[in-house]
């Protein structure tokens, strides 16, 4: 009876249609003559879904039966995106469906917009979260991912008179057919209360009481291989009140209070926290994070405990990855568990918690250290700021031990900053519980060693610290964003391999001498260009010549990806387009200047680069004397989807955070795997993308990371003069030409009065000088065309299938359970 109810493996076209009609008929309980886009998305959506469960079922099973190691991925943020294409890609269904649909009169297209992006996450770090769950299941290791499932994603950005408004991203008012509730799983998570201490012969014992309790609920996201059978879970919890409706209040005529408690309990997953690189103190983050900490522990937990295996085992199942500092709390956490709930000693304990533990740094910059209050966690959590300062305790006598009387290090190294009041130093934490520290890039993992996490090397010794750099996943970010490129190298390289072994493209450069083939490369790139062009068009009403050069930064709005250079950097070039006269003119490459990005709703500075933009391109783009040799675009809203937009449409696109200041990146990688050059600093992985792909196929500028902290000084305590190009850019801001000037004095007053720390004036005139070389090789096509061949055929280091077999082998130990 199993086996005739599971869903066919092999779907051709007819048993795909008779799935979409069932769906349309039960589960939307439509009549089939009255199916619109939208309605067909959620058919095709469930058809998929049923394969999916099945595969999630089948590798749940497999994985508990061999009982082998498996790593948690503790993530406060996944950034998603769609899921349909992915999964109909993934599981090889696109042609059959797309037959399917097309004959049933929709457009495969039309159905996967209708989807909204999941976008539980910022940036960068929630983004990698979701690569490297493709390739954990590409892979076919044993492995769950932990986060929240937030009512609101990140907010929606509209452009309002050229400034950033922020809109709720009401991701879940619509059905969403990649989740499954699970009902069953809930976890009882308490706050506050009290700790009593009980003596039990010669034993002390702790019992956390009282206080409020908050339930969560688990949703299921199934996340299928590539070219596999294996479907991986990622575990999203959602709080819900524990008590339910309190009826005595409502009869007493108390309807607002009758449902706060139930109120509360609920906003506690409502919203992402939509600070990219920045810590907000705020104690409702604190609790979203304990939340989830807690509900993840338990349930990894209550999975081992299935096993009847003895504690000391635990090490052995289980891994546990912190994606940066948010989850480290799940440290103390276990710790708890071990002490209070499973009665083992101290000493026990500990030694399973840091064989378990292992940390991923994502920055180095000091306004996203997390550390919270002494008091705020004491009054939330009351046992594990205990618990904490025991652990810093007996750390700092082991310290003590190892630089016997020097004070200034212990304070350094400890747990607790001692400022008043107290904060806990979560990396502290983080390193101390954990067996490994790692970075994301080579630049970025030498200078954690060097500078922030100095004190721990000193003590641990270089072993515990390690580098992967990171990834990202070739079948979202090259085979679904960008079809036609992905079908021209399975063309050329004669197989789909590259897919899941992706130094095969290196073969790609024996076709660089091949006139048609050449030709057939650019075609694709100025299709995706034509694509863009389009949206462009749709989204900002604006024409721009898909024959001139797209140059690209998309990112989050910071100070230290230095959007401001860029916008700058724009200025000058307009002004040395209107001084020319027309036979100059037709030596100029035209460009079209694109950006994208959300600025934190709080960062000030960030959404008046967004204003100074937008300004820019409103004069810029209203300039017939130019002849259309320059274009500047905002593009709203930028988001996963968008991205796979861009993305394949660039020619060069723009990586310059000061040096030093970029961890890692990964859109560089991106751009580069999509035939885009790069122009970028010698900063995070583009030193890596450079040292793969070559000199001639990259512009590098800018001083390097060592020279900051020199130049910074020279700032602080010196006349240091502004470059002279950069001078005059600021002197026609600031004589009206785009907008009231008062608006963007702040903005200005970062170069002078905030002495410029990221050192946009020392990197002004070697970025213009990169781009004089931009646009010389632009000029010459068969060049151009060959670089971008090299590009993507140079970037096999930069799958997240290498970073995830790296993490597993030398972080994990976890090996392969294929379905
Ligand atoms: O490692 C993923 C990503 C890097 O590529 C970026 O360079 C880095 O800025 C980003 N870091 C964060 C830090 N946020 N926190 N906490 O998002 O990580």
């Amino acid at each position: 009876l199993w086996e005739k109810c599971s869903v066919p493996e092999t779907i051709n076209k007819e048993t795909f249609q008779k799935s979409f009609i069932r769906h349309v008929n039960t589960t939307l309980a439509r009549s089939i003559y009255n199916v619109d886009n939208f309605s067909a998305y959620q058919a095709t959506a469930h058809a998929v879904r049923d394969r999916l469960i099945q595969r999630w079922n089948e590798t749940q099973q497999i994985h508990t039966e061999r009982d082998q190691k498996r790593v948690y991925y503790l993530s406060l943020e996944f950034l998603l995106g769609r899921s349909l294409d992915n999964a109909l890609l993934n599981l090889g269904l696109k042609d059959s469906f797309g037959e399917g649909v097309k004959e049933l009169g929709f457009k495969m297209e039309d159905i996967l917009d209708q989807e909204v992006d999941a976008a539980l996450g910022n940036g960068g770090l929630g983004r990698l979260a979701a690569c490297y769950m493709d390739s954990l299941a590409t892979l076919c290791y044993p492995a769950w991912g932990y986060g929240v499932r937030y009512t609101y994603g990140i907010f929606q950005q509209k452009i309002v008179d050229g400034y950033q408004d922020e809109f709720p991203d009401y991701w879940l008012n619509f059905d969403n057919p990649w989740e499954l509730p699970r009902v069953d799983i809930v976890v009882d998570v308490q706050f506050g209360g009290h700790v009593n201490k009980i003596t039990e012969g010669d034993k002390v014992r702790h019992e956390w009481i009282g206080g409020e309790t908050v339930q969560a609920v688990a949703y299921d996201v199934p996340i299928p291989g590539y070219g596999v059978k294996n479907c991986i879970n990622i575990r999203l919890w959602n709080s819900k009140p524990r008590r339910k409706f309190d009826f005595g209040k409502f009869n007493a005529g108390e309807y607002d209070q009758a449902v706060q408690e139930q109120m509360k309990a609920e906003f506690l997953t409502a919203v992402l926290y939509p600070n990219d690189n920045h810590m907000v103190g705020k104690e409702l983050r604190l609790k979203q994070q304990y939340f989830w900490v807690a509900a993840s522990l338990h349930d990894i937990v209550r999975r081992f405990k299935k096993s009847q295996r003895d504690w000391n085992e635990f090490p052995d199942q289980v891994a546990i990855q912190l994606n940066d500092t948010h989850p480290a709390l799940a440290i103390v956490e276990l710790q708890r568990i071990l002490v209070d709930e499973e009665r083992l000693d101290w000493d026990a304990a500990w030694d399973i918690v840091t064989h378990t533990f292992a940390f991923t740094n994502h920055t180095v910059l000091p306004e996203a250290m997390e550390k919270w209050p002494v008091p705020m966690i004491s009054q939330l959590l009351p046992r594990h700021i205990q618990i904490i300062f025991d652990l810093n305790l007996f750390f700092l006598q082991r310290v003590e031990k190892f630089a016997p009387g020097d004070r200034d290090f212990l304070a350094r190294l400890s747990i607790i900053e001692e400022s008043t009041p107290q904060y806990v130093r979560m990396a502290h934490l983080a390193i101390v519980g954990s067996h490994r520290v790692n970075g994301v890039a080579k630049l970025h993992s030498k200078l954690i060693k060097e500078t922030i996490f100095k004190d721990f090397v000193k003590y641990y010794g270089p072993d515990k610290f390690e580098n992967k750099t990171n990834g990202i996943t070739p079948r979202r970010w090259l085979h679904q964003a960008n079809p036609k490129l992905s079908e021209l190298i399975t063309e050329t390289l004669g197989h789909k391999d590259w897919l899941k072994d992706l130094t095969l493209l290196k073969k790609l450069e024996e076709s660089v001498h091949d006139k048609e083939f050449r030709r057939r490369w650019m075609a694709v790139k100025h299709s995706n260009k034509v694509r863009l062009a389009e949206y462009i068009r749709d989204v900002v009403d604006v024409d721009v010549n898909p024959n001139a050069l797209f140059d690209v930064q998309v990112k989050r709005i910071h100070e230290y990806k230095r959007q401001f250079m860029n916008i700058l950097g724009v200025i000058h070039r307009y002004n040395t387009i209107k001084s020319m006269s027309p036979e100059q003119m037709r030596d100029v490459v035209p460009r079209v200047v694109i950006f994208g990005g959300k600025a934190a709703p709080g960062y000030y500075i960030a959404k008046l680069v967004i204003k100074l933009i937008n300004s820019v391109a409103s004069v810029v783009n209203k300039d017939s004397t130019i002849q259309d040799l320059l274009k500047v675009i905002f593009i709203p809203d930028y988001n996963v989807s968008v991205a796979e937009i861009i993305i394949p449409a660039s020619d060069i696109s723009q990586h310059i955070s000061t040096a030093g200041t970029e961890a890692s990146g990964t859109s560089n990688m991106k751009f580069v795997l999509n035939c885009g050059l790069i122009l970028g600093t010698v900063d995070g992985a583009n030193i890596e993308i450079h040292e793969e792909i070559g000199d001639d196929n990259i512009f590098m500028f800018g001083h390097l990371a060592e020279q900051v902290d020199d130049l910074r000084y020279a700032h602080r305590y010196r006349d240091v003069p502004m470059d002279p190009h950069l001078d005059a850019v600021i002197k026609d801001i600031e004589s009206g030409s785009f907008g009231e000037a008062r608006i963007f004095a702040p903005l200005i007053n970062t170069l002078t009065f905030g002495k410029d720390y990221y050192l946009i004036s020392d990197d002004f005139g070697s970025y213009l000088d990169a781009q004089k070389l931009v646009d010389e090789a632009y000029k010459k096509e068969k060049d151009w065309v060959k670089k971008s061949i090299l590009c993507t055929a140079n970037m096999g280091q930069f799958s997240s299938d290498r970073a995830i077999k790296e993490y597993a082998e030398s972080i994990w130990g976890i090996i392969p359970v294929k379905v």
